[in-house]
């Protein structure tokens, strides 16, 4: 089967890379010349586990170019970015992903979006742009909606372990899809319509932000009552039926902090979802807020950031809550430095991890990577001005730090 993958980021590579391993022929098309070259000359555009391997795997069976041409399967995984002022996401990637296969469509091909999209997207937005060929969906060729579920960090292990939905736009389409992704996913593949596949998705991520968010706000009342949050926590998860997430200073990364606005966009009802996105979404400052009572009696303090990246262990800042909270805390007066081991790119100098420290009065850690556990707080502590920490994610071994000289405070922890 000849398939064309049209989007090569974090979820159309490893996609394209697993088809071509299963010995599907697999081109995989984007509109970055750059990543295109790097593709063909064997070298990978980013980082995750496992990703070097299958590269080697596939390498045969795959090649990059920036054009789409005549396949047998058209698989669209282009970003679905949110729309920061309406609140919606911005379907433009789609759409000229949409009018560049339908020049190429022949009958019996099937189109396949994996790309996060509000519910009717495909019904109402890519069948028409398609169905500009000539030919007509469900008859002529075949249209599915098959949302990528795996999580950054693990992402190949997912898309080959993880359950599958495909939501067809008739039963056929959904069942030509299910035969191709056999060809590498050892997950179930449960079959239904491409509207309820796209709303499944949406919710699957809303439900994780309504949680943290539920945590998020409990965080701030157990800090009132004295209590810590995390042993709370910990308790009340050993119910067999109860599985709260955990605090944090917001959330981010490009799924959880957007989806549940997909999912309101185009609905009267909401409420709640909007909510959970607000207390998430301020979450850097109440952060900020607890670091400057932290802080309080120091002239113009300085601060380090520990991680930027969105979440522990991945070199991805995208939509972290970092941004906010450095933005928010250098229109506070503080002075700003940051050190991240894994993000290459960010909006303010990412400096090493003497330079980070040297004269900080507080370390803020922001983000949860393992390795800031196995920091030597000694060290550190002889190159900082103060020793204080604000962990804001609870990793970090508190007694050492302790025992080290340092002041400890803890998002969600009443009792310090
Ligand atoms: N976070 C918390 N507390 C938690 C869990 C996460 O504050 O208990 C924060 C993280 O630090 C991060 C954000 O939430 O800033 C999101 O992280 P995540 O690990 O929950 O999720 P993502 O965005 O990396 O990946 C999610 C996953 N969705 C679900 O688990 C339902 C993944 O399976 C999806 O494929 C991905 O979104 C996506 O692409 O939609």
């Amino acid at each position: 089967m000849k398939i064309s993958v049209l989007g090569l980021g974090y979820i159309g590579l490893p996609t394209a890379l697993l088809f071509a391993s299963a010995g599907h022929e697999v081109v995989g098309v984007d509109v970055n010349e750059k990543k295109v070259k790097l593709l063909n000359e064997g070298k990978l555009p980013f980082h995750e586990p496992g990703l070097e391997e299958l590269f080697e795997k596939a390498r045969n069976n795959f090649r990059a170019t920036t054009h789409v041409e005549e396949s047998d399967v058209f698989l669209i995984a282009v970003p679905t970015p949110l729309d920061e002022h309406t609140k919606a996401a911005d379907l433009k990637y789609v759409k000229s992903a949409a009018e560049m296969v339908y020049l190429h469509l022949k009958k019996g091909n099937l189109v396949i979006l994996e790309s996060t999209v509000p519910p009717n997207t495909t019904e109402r937005l890519l069948i028409p742009i398609l169905e500009k060929s000539g030919l007509k969906a469900g008859t002529d060729f075949y249209v599915v909606h098959c949302p990528e579920r795996a999580i950054p960090g693990k992402t190949i292990h997912e898309m080959i372990h993880n359950d599958r939905i495909v939501g067809g736009i008739t039963p056929e389409s959904a069942q030509l899809a299910k035969k191709l992704y056999e060809s590498f996913v050892k997950g179930n593949i449960y079959l239904t319509d491409a509207t309820t596949a796209e709303f499944v998705k949406l919710i699957e991520n809303t439900y994780r932000d309504v949680n943290i968010a539920l945590v998020n706000e409990l965080a701030q009342i157990a800090e009132e009552y004295g209590i810590n949050i995390w042993e709370a926590i910990e308790l009340a998860n050993k119910h067999p039926r109860v599985n709260l997430h955990k605090p944090g200073p917001g959330v981010g990364g490009h799924c959880i902090a957007i989806d549940p606005w997909f999912v309101i966009q185009n609905s009267s009802n909401g409420k709640m979802i909007a909510l959970a996105r607000h207390v998430n979404d301020t979450m850097p400052n109440y952060t900020l807020r607890r670091v400057r009572e932290m802080l309080k009696g120091i002239n113009y303090p300085t601060i380090t950031v520990f991680g930027v990246a969105y979440k522990g262990n991945v070199d991805d800042a995208r939509e972290t809550p970092a941004l906010r909270f450095i933005r928010l805390a250098e229109n506070d007066g503080f002075k700003v430095k940051v050190y991240d081991p894994f993000v290459k790119e960010f909006e303010y100098p990412l400096l090493s991890l003497e330079e980070a420290i040297k004269d900080s009065d507080c370390i803020v850690v922001i983000t949860d990577h393992e390795v800031f556990k196995f920091l030597d707080p000694n060290e550190l502590g002889k190159l900082m001005r103060n020793k204080c920490v604000f962990d804001a994610r609870n990793i970090l071994d508190h007694e050492k730090w302790r025992e080290a000289g340092f002041e400890i405070k803890v998002l969600g922890n009443g009792k310090n």
